[in-house]
Formats: C-alpha cells, sequence, structure tokens
C-alpha cells in the first residue's frame, strides 16, 4: 500500500474539534514511586496553581478543557471561588475523586470495612464529595476502591461484597438528579491477594445494582499484562455503561507513565472501538481522562505530550475506511480487513492535526509554543516549595 496524505475533510475536522480530555490536578504535583520523589522546578504550591498549569495544556492543544480534583490533596476554603479561578484560566472543574487509600481507619478497608463506623466515615467522605460537586459545578463524583485483603482467609470476601453494595448505594443516593458516579476497578495494589472491585465485570454489577448514574471507569494501567483492553471498551460500550478513561501507559503494572508511549498501537485499537460505536461526541457519556503522573520529565509538557497522543491515536482511529474494513471482514478476508486497519494506523497524522491547529488559531507545535512562551522560567521563579501530588504528603 503507497502512503497517502490525509486530508482536513469536513468530518474530521468536527470529530476532533468536538474531542474533550480531562487532566487530572495530580499530573502538575511532583510525584514519584516509594523510592523517590523528585521535586520540578516551578511545581504548584496549592490547588488555584495547578488548575492555572492545566490551563497552559488547553492554552496550547484546545483539547483540555477540564481538570479532575482529587479530594482532600485539593482542599480549598472556597471551592466555588476554587470554580471561578478556573473559568478565568479558561478551564472548568471536570469529575471529583474520592481518596480512600491514605487514612489510617482504613488499613483494613472503608466501603467495605466490617466495623459500620469505618464505613460511615468512607460514606461521608463521598457527601463530602457530592458537596464539592455542587460548589464548582462538577458534575461526576469518581470512586476508586484500594480495599482487598493480602491473605487468604484474612476476610470473607463474600461479605465484603455485601457492605460494599449498601456502602455504593448509600452514596448513590446522595447524588443530585444531573449528578453521575464512576466506578473504578484495579486488578491489585495496594491489596496484593485479593481487591474488591478488581476488574470490569465486578464495577458493572455494582453500577447496575445502582441505576443508570452509574457507571464503569477504565483505566488502561489496572489490568494484567496481556488484557484485550479494547474488547472490554467495546462491551461497556455495548451496554451503555463506559463512564470514562483513565488514559495512562505501563510496561509493568499501573505505572502512569504518558498516554500512548508504551504502547500507541492499544490506544489506536481503543480508539477504533470509541470511533466505531460513536462515542467521540460530547454527548456519548465517556470522559476521556488522563490519570499520569510525571516522575522525572516536566509536567505541563509531559500532559501536552499524552492529549496530543491521544488526538494523533483518535484522528487515525477516524481514518479507518469504514466501508472497506465492513466489505471485507463479511467477506472473510482476513488479510484484506487487517490491511485496512493497519493502513489508518500507519498513517502520519501530525500534518494534519497541525492544520488543526492552525485553523483553530493555535500554534501548529504546541511543545515547541509552550516551550517559547517563557511560562515554565517564570514559574520556576515565582514559586518556591511545591507540592507532591499526593503520595507521602
Ligand atoms: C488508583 C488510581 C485512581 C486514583 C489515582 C490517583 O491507582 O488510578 O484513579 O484516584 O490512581
Ligand atoms: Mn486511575
Ligand atoms: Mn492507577
Amino acid at each position: 500500500m503507497t502512503a497517502t496524505t490525509p486530508v482536513l475533510d469536513a468530518r474530521l475536522r468536527k470529530a476532533l474539534g468536538e474531542q474533550t480530555i480531562e487532566l487530572p490536578s495530580w499530573a502538575f504535583g511532583n510525584s514519584g514511586t516509594r523510592f523517590k520523589v523528585f521535586g520540578t522546578p516551578g511545581t504548584p504550591r496549592d490547588p488555584y496553581e495547578k488548575i492555572a498549569d492545566a490551563a497552559q495544556v488547553h492554552r496550547y492543544t484546545g483539547l483540555a478543557p477540564r481538570v479532575s480534583l482529587h479530594v482532600p490533596w485539593d482542599l480549598v476554603d472556597d471551592f466555588s471561588d476554587l470554580a471561578r479561578h478556573a473559568k478565568e484560566h479558561g478551564v472548568t472543574i471536570g469529575m471529583i475523586n474520592s481518596n480512600l487509600f491514605q487514612d489510617d481507619d482504613y488499613k483494613l478497608g472503608s466501603l467495605t470495612h466490617s466495623d459500620p463506623a469505618v464505613r460511615r466515615k468512607a460514606v461521608a467522605h463521598h457527601v463530602q464529595c457530592i458537596d464539592v460537586m455542587r460548589a464548582t459545578g462538577s458534575k461526576e463524583l469518581k470512586v476508586w476502591l484500594p480495599d482487598g485483603t493480602n491473605y487468604p482467609g484474612q476476610d470473607s470476601i463474600r461479605a465484603r461484597q455485601d457492605r460494599l453494595a449498601e456502602s455504593l448505594a448509600e452514596i448513590y443516593a446522595e447524588l443530585d438528579d444531573d449528578h453521575r458516579m464512576v466506578l473504578e476497578y484495579k486488578f491489585f495494589e495496594p491489596a496484593f491477594y485479593h481487591t474488591d472491585v478488581p476488574d470490569w465485570g465486578t464495577s458493572l454489577l455494582h453500577c447496575l445494582a445502582l441505576g443508570e448514574k452509574a457507571n464503569v471507569v477504565l483505566d488502561t494501567g489496572h489490568h494484567a499484562p496481556g488484557t484485550n483492553i479494547e474488547f472490554i471498551v467495546a462491551q461497556l460500550l455495548r451496554q451503555g455503561r463506559l463512564g470514562a478513561f483513565d488514559f495512562n501507559s505501563r510496561f509493568y503494572a499501573d505505572d502512569d507513565l504518558m498516554a500512548g508511549a508504551a504502547d500507541p498501537f492499544q490506544l489506536f485499537r481503543i480508539m477504533h472501538e470509541i470511533v466505531q460505536a460513536d462515542a467521540l461526541r460530547p454527548e456519548s457519556g465517556v470522559n476521556f481522562m488522563l490519570d499520569q503522573c510525571h516522575n522525572i520529565e516536566e509536567k505541563i509538557p509531559g500532559q501536552i505530550r499524552s492529549v496530543m497522543n491521544v488526538q494523533e491515536a483518535t484522528a487515525k482511529a477516524l481514518l479507518v475506511d469504514a466501508e472497506a474494513l465492513d466489505a471485507a471482514q463479511r467477506a472473510g478476508d482476513v488479510l484484506g480487513a487487517n490491511g485496512v486497519l493497519m493502513d489508518a494506523y500507519n498513517t502520519d497524522v501530525r500534518g494534519l492535526l497541525a492544520d488543526l491547529r492552525v485553523e483553530q488559531g493555535r500554534d501548529a507545535d504546541p511543545m515547541k509554543a509552550f516551550a517559547a512562551s517563557g511560562y515554565a522560567e517564570r514559574i520556576a521563579a515565582e514559586r518556591v516549595g511545591g507540592q507532591q501530588a499526593g503520595w507521602g504528603a
């Protein structure tokens, strides 16, 4: 197949123009492993500065108009003032993430704990998060459960599921009519024997029991090596239950590296399922979010690179010749069908996306434009004593 130059036609312009990617506030804080957290000059000292940095990503890419908060990492006195600050910077507050993994009371579990007082505390924390949603205009509560056990027999797997279902129902009952809740799964860590929400099936079962406002979050780093993630995407989309992504890359476990860095082909295959299901449209209800940490690289350019990687994968997925693919699939043409997909994946879309940015009045190269802006040097000079993302704080 000879390479062709892709053209920015009306269909691509519309689909790519509507795409939005949500940024995690914690990507702008210092982070690391349990071995070391390295500091970066200019790291935000508070949630206001994290939002200002996130707004830079939106400014140069036009793709990232929302910032997701983590409570209590992003606690402020007045959340409506934080929302006003975000608006002033051209962004809005996205999902509110609860935190059940840094409190001594949750050592043996939070929403699943055998002690009703601990469960009540964990539910009350979500009520606090829902209040933050009301104050900031956020419509989505994101729950990730670190609960699990380290040893067989440590606790009853079955009783913990029952307690979890009850706790989740109490949280769900607190949501406003226009709120949604999303439940994230992860197969291991911090628990190493069993995890209470380890997979999409468990998350989906709880969401189905809760009601229509509850959907599944798929964090790309939360699967066993070799898992076919696009299959899960297709399945959840069929059920109308894919609430959000946490995009990141992994080589080994939950590495939280830049999206599209480890396996751009996987990201393309995921976006192909999204495009096929017409789920790229904002009304599809799928929130395309990043969940990453920049341990050694600079944070703002790290986020810019990541959203550009998601955009490139999306553009390639939009270039798949759907008619040719369908014809080849129906004809049982194995190599032909695979060839149609690979043609799209192997297309260089960088020029097309540069054209789109220029049409939108932006610089063709967001990485270069940010570097030339002087912002990184300015914050490095102005900010002293930046915050950790949350871990080990
Ligand atoms: C858990 C997780 C979850 C948390 C985030 C900081 O590993 O992916 O989404 O909120 O990391
Ligand atoms: Mn996540
Ligand atoms: Mn994770």
